[in-house]
């Protein structure tokens, strides 16, 4: 029996000497140590053995079962120790290594244009306005002057939601609510920038595009203030250079009405195919308010006359940027935005 204990305690010894990772230690415990390991059966076997004999080899048993518990314990640390300086290696952080950039995201070349046009015209003593995108037929078209089934009506291809909401074709609707809402209290002098949408598509034309309205009402208010209000903005918004056109046009809510072109920022007014050979590209709408409107929004016109405008604000950016088509500014593609 000694022998045998001899035998398990010299290969045990052996075996824990090779072990170099924790399944491995903990098979050997079992092996070695478990319920049905061969040491545990010598202690079973006692009976079987000459009873003067027992207390030397249960005690023998004994001493070789703690022994091997000891080393294995010993073996369990300097396992551990190992794993430890592993992962400490591995977790390893140099310090003079360059950090990962965050990426930060840059303004809209349009938010950028709102911006510096709600400073210019706030310089200049207009409040900032705003409305709601989903209007109704009455403030967006009725109180302009244009009635149902007006022929005006198709000049804006809208997208109505129910036959009384539409999505806003023009911020011009926020002139008849601020009117209505300040009713000849006091001068109006106010700006609203906002998003406007339209069924078109082009480089040109986006179905959701943003204009900014301006409205001044006060007494004598002539052509005049329309006119040198719009020369300050082009010269401090498109560029010192910029050279602008008034054509007479045609908007129900304004008399007389005018369409105003700026020269091509990318040739320079010799044309080409993004001012349509033209020289000239269409940036905003323009004319004196209609006496109809004032009249419908709570003003007297004998005594109250005033000038109105809408902006299109990407064809702004386009100029201020370069940028030679509308599209790119809604297509969310950041090598494009990080320009700016
Ligand atoms: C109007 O929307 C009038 N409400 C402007 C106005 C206001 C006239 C006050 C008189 C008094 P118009 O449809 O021309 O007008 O549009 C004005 C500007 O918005 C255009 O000059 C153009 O720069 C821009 N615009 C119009 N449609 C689009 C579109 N689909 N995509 C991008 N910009 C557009």
């Amino acid at each position: 029996m000694k022998e045998k204990i001899a035998k398990i305690e010299k290969e045990a010894k052996e075996a824990l000497e090779k072990i170099v990772d924790k399944q491995t230690l903990n098979e050997l415990k079992i092996k070695y140590l478990g319920k049905k390991s061969e040491l545990t059966n010598v202690l079973k076997d006692m009976a079987n053995i000459a009873k003067e004999e027992r207390p030397k080899i249960g005690s023998l048993a004994n001493k070789v079962r703690n022994e091997l518990e000891e080393k294995i314990k010993e073996k369990e640390q300097e396992l551990e120790k190992i794993e430890l300086a592993r992962k400490i290696e591995k977790e390893k952080i140099d310090v003079t290594l360059p950090g990962t950039k965050v990426k930060k995201g840059t303004k809209h070349p349009v938010n950028s244009v709102i911006e510096e046009i709600e400073d210019l015209f706030v310089s200049m003593g207009y409040t900032v306005e705003s409305g709601p995108e989903l209007e109704t037929d009455r403030f967006c078209f009725e109180l302009l002057n244009l009635p149902q089934g007006h022929p005006a009506r198709d000049m804006q291809d809208s997208f109505y939601i129910t036959d009384e909401y539409l999505l806003r074709t023009q911020t011009s609707a926020v002139q008849a609510r601020t009117m209505l809402a300040n009713k000849e209290k006091s001068p109006i002098r106010m700006i609203c920038p906002g998003k406007t949408y339209r069924r078109e598509d082009d480089a040109t034309h986006s179905h959701q595009f943003t204009q900014a309205e301006g409205l001044v009402i006060d007494k004598n208010i002539s052509f005049a203030d329309l006119k040198g209000t719009l020369e300050i903005f082009a010269k401090e918004i498109i560029g010192k250079n910029s050279k602008l056109r008034f054509r007479p046009s045609y908007f129900p809510f304004t008399e007389p009405s005018y369409e105003v072109d700026v020269s091509c920022f990318k040739c320079g007014g010799k044309g080409c195919n993004l001012c349509k050979k033209t020289g000239w590209i269409e940036v905003l709408g323009a004319g004196m308010v209609h006496p109809n409107v004032l009249t419908m929004c709570g003003y007297d016109p004998e005594k109250y006359s005033g000038f109105a405008f809408g902006l299109g604000l990407e064809r702004i950016a386009m100029f201020k940027y370069n940028i030679p088509d509308m599209r790119y500014l809604y297509a969310n593609d950041v090598r494009f935005l990080s320009q700016f």
